[in-house]
């Protein structure tokens, strides 16, 4: 068989002292943080779509990759030398998780029955090379922006035909991600969105969303799928308004249709820092709201503002994100999938495995720290401290709804306000010290 990655090896821990460029320096899957192993903890996820089929295409250019499964010109012998290669590189990486969309596995055919046959021919592949390798699917999903139909949208396009080449395709999705066993299944809303309200009818679109979903979950319990569904927010691009803005605007539109027993969200750092936000606010409000399901790890550059999906390196933001993981007491069936793509100059196959292993290093670090920060409840105490009021007194009753505006301004009426500070710096400093 051909080897895809001949100068690559097995991946393997060498501590921080190592210089090799192909090891890890942090990530040691079996190495006992707290109760789990660094592997139970992270889940890592490799994405199919950067990895395997990420060309180096950008609007000013011509592809860049250098990998020789691109060069094999039959549809599906391309897509079956790329499940051999996609393998390969998981398991020299050690990476026991990815996630595809439909469309990256196999091509699409003349029609709709041709495609699925493509696609159940590569899927039967796929399952046979999970057994031999012990790699897991995360999550599946369907592309419903790339095709022109969707030019539109998909479940909000004007076209209600549109709507049900839509249904069609999430239901082979949600089919194949189940024989897979895949642990999740995503939406991210693709072109869900609209660039203006001269031609959108923006309450009928949300309402068609909202149906759109309420199959997804009644299919999902017809072929007992019982795999997490998750909705990915990103607040702009392709569309300049996309429905699902951020995590707020995804828990709101949730709830007013009554589905959010159904949903988790699948949170990405990009996407968060596009509408406005940290990572981290994303994840805790997740988090608070019962509602963070899973990650898609990479970071935006903040002087580009679009959706560069750059390998994660920022360990001052992998560490407070995997605080909130801790905090949410893990992230499975969730995982933490790289959504990220190697800079279009950094060409070689060898790169891509240079780039998971900065991303794995970068979280398995913030892990260590998160956990730290945690076990000395260096910001735990901080904030049992500045929040005491609400443990006695009249702040208790607040909590417990004893009180309203009567007996409060009575009780404002005799007493003096003494406020504290919130010590930000000093935080700042402590953080910086662990990190
Ligand atoms: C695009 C999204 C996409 C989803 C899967 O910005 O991040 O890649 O993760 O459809
Ligand atoms: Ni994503
Ligand atoms: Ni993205």
């Amino acid at each position: 068989m051909e080897e895809y990655f001949p100068e690559v090896d097995q991946i393997k821990f060498k501590g921080k002292e190592s210089k090799n460029p192909l090891a890890y320096k942090y990530y040691n899957p079996k190495e006992k943080i707290g109760e789990k192993t660094m592997e139970e903890h992270l889940r890592f996820s490799v994405a199919y779509w950067h990895t395997f089929r990420g060309d180096g295409a950008d609007p000013f250019g011509s592809p860049t990759m250098e990998r020789t499964w691109y060069n094999i010109s039959d549809p599906m012998d391309k897509a079956k030398a790329r499940v051999e290669a996609a393998f390969e590189f998981m398991s020299k990486l050690g990476v026991k998780y990815f996630c595809f969309h439909d469309r990256d596995i196999a091509p699409t055919g003349s029609n709709l029955k041709e495609t699925n046959q493509n696609l159940d021919e590569i899927i039967e592949l796929i399952e046979e090379k999970m057994q031999e390798y012990d790699i897991n699917l995360l999550w599946g999903t369907a592309c419903l922006f790339d095709h022109p139909r969707f030019m539109n949208g998909a479940a909000s396009s004007p076209n209600a035909d549109v709507f049900a080449y839509a249904a069609a395709q999430v239901k082979k999705a949600m089919e194949v991600t189940k024989r897979l066993g895949g642990e999740n299944y995503v939406f991210w809303g693709g072109r869900e969105g609209y660039e203006t309200l001269l031609n959108t009818k923006m309450g009928l679109e949300q309402d068609n969303i909202a149906r759109f979903f309420e199959m997804a979950v009644e299919y999902a319990q017809e072929i007992n799928f019982d795999g997490q569904l998750l909705i990915e927010p990103k607040p702009k691009e392709p569309t300049k308004h996309q429905y699902d803005f951020d995590v707020s605007t995804v828990l709101a539109f949730l709830r007013k249709y009554n589905l959010d027993k159904h949903f988790k969200l699948n949170i990405e750092a990009n996407h968060a820092t596009l509408a406005g936000h940290t990572f981290q606010h994303e994840l805790q409000t997740a988090r608070i709201n019962n509602a963070l399901g899973s990650l898609d790890g990479n970071q935006g550059d903040m002087l580009l503002g679009w959706d560069t999906d750059q390998f994660p390196t920022n360990v001052y933001k992998t560490t407070l994100a995997m605080y909130e993981i801790l905090k949410n007491g893990g992230l499975k069936p969730g995982g933490l999938n790289f959504d990220a793509t190697v800079r279009r100059p950094s060409f070689k196959p060898i790169d891509l495995f240079y780039g998971h292993i900065a991303g794995i290093d970068s979280f398995a670090r913030g892990l260590k720290t998160a956990y730290q920060l945690l076990e000395d409840r260096v910001i735990e105490d901080f904030l049992e401290e500045r929040y005491r009021s609400y443990q006695k007194g009249i702040g208790k009753k607040i909590k417990e709804g004893q009180v309203g505006f009567k007996e409060l301004a009575e009780y404002a009426k005799e007493n003096e306000i003494i406020n504290e500070s919130g010590h930000q710096e000093k935080l700042e400093a402590i953080l910086n010290s662990y990190i």
